[in-house]
């Protein structure tokens, strides 16, 4: 049986990786961080006590920040293949936490490269490993981008991932380590963190057409974003580990919208005008904005056979879909007097 290690378990994309791996008859490893609050949300349904005997999901407490733990766990789990998606993955939050997200973007890379490589040598092995970089490094540079597109960052989120990238290539030509690096283009789902455009949008929407929310406040409509289905964008990570030899992907649909193209689509599908419910607030503009992503997925399709099989239509009505259900058990609950807490989250954001 493989084993795989999973850091970012807990997010949108190591939920989904997780579940595929599973499928695929996998033993899955996954690092999770130490929170005051229950994290493991979006990975509970797959989660089984690890008393059990049939249990092939295993959690270990760890961080990105501590190569002493990301070293444990490697010693402890002996896995084949590495995924490291764990980061501080949010561009605007990068701008007001830009040493965290370097610590944990660039630096927490550079640790598990070290603490792989280590491990390497002391036992003769060659652990495969995925690092996923993100079409933010292109930033500025014109669209389409793809892998022979130069790096042109706009934020701290971006410059601190091409410098984890660069990582990843010098430890494959240096050490001859197999190591890829998915240059993933924005990918949503009904499990993509609230403060996101999409899921902002489609969080809202539920809430409104459930009388719970009346305004939406965003930032930039205009940006336009190559938008993808997270189910699709986990395969392609899988796929590049399987490959004879280690390389580097832009993963992309070919397709942008922009955010009013994304609102247009996700309030019309609830028969509502998003043009009488949102409002622009200017905390939410960037101090350098990113304006056109669509990426050019070519490589990835000859070499891989990777392709996307969810559109953007039913990308954004599943989403709008499951955050219908959410504010409809929100508006159950309020209506019977509970006190729900996501209710005020979903203010925040
Ligand atoms: P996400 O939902 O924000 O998940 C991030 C994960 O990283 C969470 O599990 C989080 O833990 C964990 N994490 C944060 N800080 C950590 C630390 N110091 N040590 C260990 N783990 C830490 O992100 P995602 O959308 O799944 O994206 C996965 C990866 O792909 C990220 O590296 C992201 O930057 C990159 N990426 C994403 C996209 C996209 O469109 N989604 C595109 C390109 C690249 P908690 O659950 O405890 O917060
Ligand atoms: O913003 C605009 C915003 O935060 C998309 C991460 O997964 O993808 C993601 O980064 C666009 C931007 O994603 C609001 O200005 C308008 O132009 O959903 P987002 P992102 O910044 O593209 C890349 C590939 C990653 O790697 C990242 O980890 O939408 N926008 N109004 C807004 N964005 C947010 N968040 N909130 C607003 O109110």
């Amino acid at each position: 049986m493989k084993k795989a290690l999973i850091t970012g378990i807990t997010g949108q994309d190591g939920s989904y990786l997780a579940e595929l791996l599973i499928d695929k008859g996998y033993e899955v490893h996954g690092v999770v961080r130490r929170s005051s609050v229950f994290n493991t949300d979006r990975i509970d349904h797959i989660y089984q006590d690890p008393h059990e005997r049939n249990s092939r999901l295993f959690l270990h407490y760890g961080d990105l920040t501590d190569s002493t733990s990301l070293r444990g766990i490697l010693e402890k789990t002996r896995p084949d293949e590495v995924y490291n998606l764990g980061a501080q993955s949010h561009v605007r939050v990068s701008f007001d936490l830009p040493e965290y997200t370097a610590d944990t973007v660039a630096m927490g890379a550079l640790r598990l490269l070290e603490a792989i490589r280590d491990y390497n040598n002391t036992h003769g092995r060659n652990i495969k490993m995925y690092q996923a970089s993100s079409s933010e490094m292109f930033g500025s540079a014109p669209p389409p981008q793809s892998e022979a597109t130069p790096f042109e960052p706009c934020s701290p989120y971006a410059v601190g991932k091409v410098a984890a990238y660069w990582h990843c290539r010098n430890y494959r030509d240096a050490y001859g380590m197999f190591i890829c690096n998915g240059i993933l283009f924005n990918h949503e789902s009904p499990r993509r963190g609230e403060t996101f455009v999409t899921r902002k949008i489609t969080r809202a929407l539920g809430r409104i057409k459930h009388d719970l929310q009346s305004t939406l406040y965003l930032g930039n409509l205009d940006a336009k974003r190559d938008w993808g289905h997270a189910k699709d964008y986990v395969e392609s990570m899988w796929m590049m580990l399987q490959h004879d030899e280690p390389d580097d992907y832009a993963v992309a649909t070919g397709e942008a919208h922009s955010v009013k193209e994304f609102l247009e689509a996700a309030f019309t599908y609830a028969e509502l005008d998003w043009e009488k419910y949102v409002s622009i607030d200017k905390q939410y503009l960037r101090p350098n904005e990113v304006d056109f992503l669509q990426g050019d997925p070519g490589k990835a399709r000859d070499k891989l056979g990777w392709k996307p099989r969810i559109s953007f239509t039913e990308l954004v009505q599943s989403m709008v879909d499951a955050d219908m259900e959410l504010a409809a058990r929100e508006k159950t609950l309020l209506d019977a007097g509970h006190d729900v807490r996501i209710s005020g989250g979903a203010r925040r954001v």
